[in-house]
C-alpha cells in the first residue's frame, strides 16, 4: 500500500466522513478506497469502446454562464445520432438540470459525455453506462417487448 496526499474541499471531506459514519468504516481511508474502487470498476466494466449501450448523462449547468447553454444545445445537435433524447429541468434562478439519454457505442457515448462535462459552469457531470448486446438472432431488442 502507498500513502497519498489529497487536497479535497472541506464540503465534500464532510459528505465522505458521513458517508464513512453511514456505512459503518473503520476509518476514513476505508471508505476512500471502497468509494474509488467502486468508480474504478465501473471504468472497467465499460472498457470496451465497441459495445453498444444506452447511457444516462446527467448534470447541472448555470444557465447564464456565458454562452453554454446555446454550446450544450448545439453539441447534441452536432450528435443527433447519440442523443435519444434530453429532459430539462430548471432548478432554481440559475441552474438547470438535464439528462440526456444516449446510444452509441461506449467510446462515442463516453467522448461525448467528457465534451459536455468538462465545461465550465457545468456541475455533478455523471454517466450511467448500460450495456445494449444485440440479441443473437439479429432482431433490435427494442421489437418484441411488450409493455402491458
Ligand atoms: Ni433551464
Amino acid at each position: 500500500m502507498q500513502r497519498i496526499t489529497v487536497t479535497i474541499d472541506d464540503d465534500l471531506l464532510e459528505v465522505i466522513d458521513r458517508i464513512s459514519e453511514q456505512r459503518g468504516y473503520a476509518s476514513r481511508s476505508e471508505a476512500l478506497r471502497d468509494l474509488v474502487r467502486d468508480a474504478t470498476t465501473r471504468e472497467l466494466a465499460a472498457a470496451d469502446g465497441k459495445t453498444p449501450c444506452y447511457a444516462t448523462l446527467t448534470y447541472v449547468y448555470e444557465h447564464e454562464t456565458r454562452d453554454l447553454s446555446r454550446r450544450l444545445t448545439s453539441s447534441q445537435h452536432h450528435h443527433h445520432d447519440l442523443s435519444v433524447s434530453t429532459l430539462h429541468v430548471h432548478v432554481d434562478n440559475q441552474d438547470c438540470l438535464e439528462v440526456a439519454v444516449l446510444k452509441g457505442s461506449v467510446a462515442e457515448v463516453k467522448s461525448f459525455a467528457d465534451s459536455v462535462v468538462t465545461q465550465r459552469g457545468v456541475r455533478f457531470g455523471n454517466l450511467h453506462i448500460i450495456p445494449s448486446e444485440p440479441a443473437a438472432d439479429g432482431n433490435d431488442a427494442s421489437h418484441g417487448h411488450h409493455h402491458s
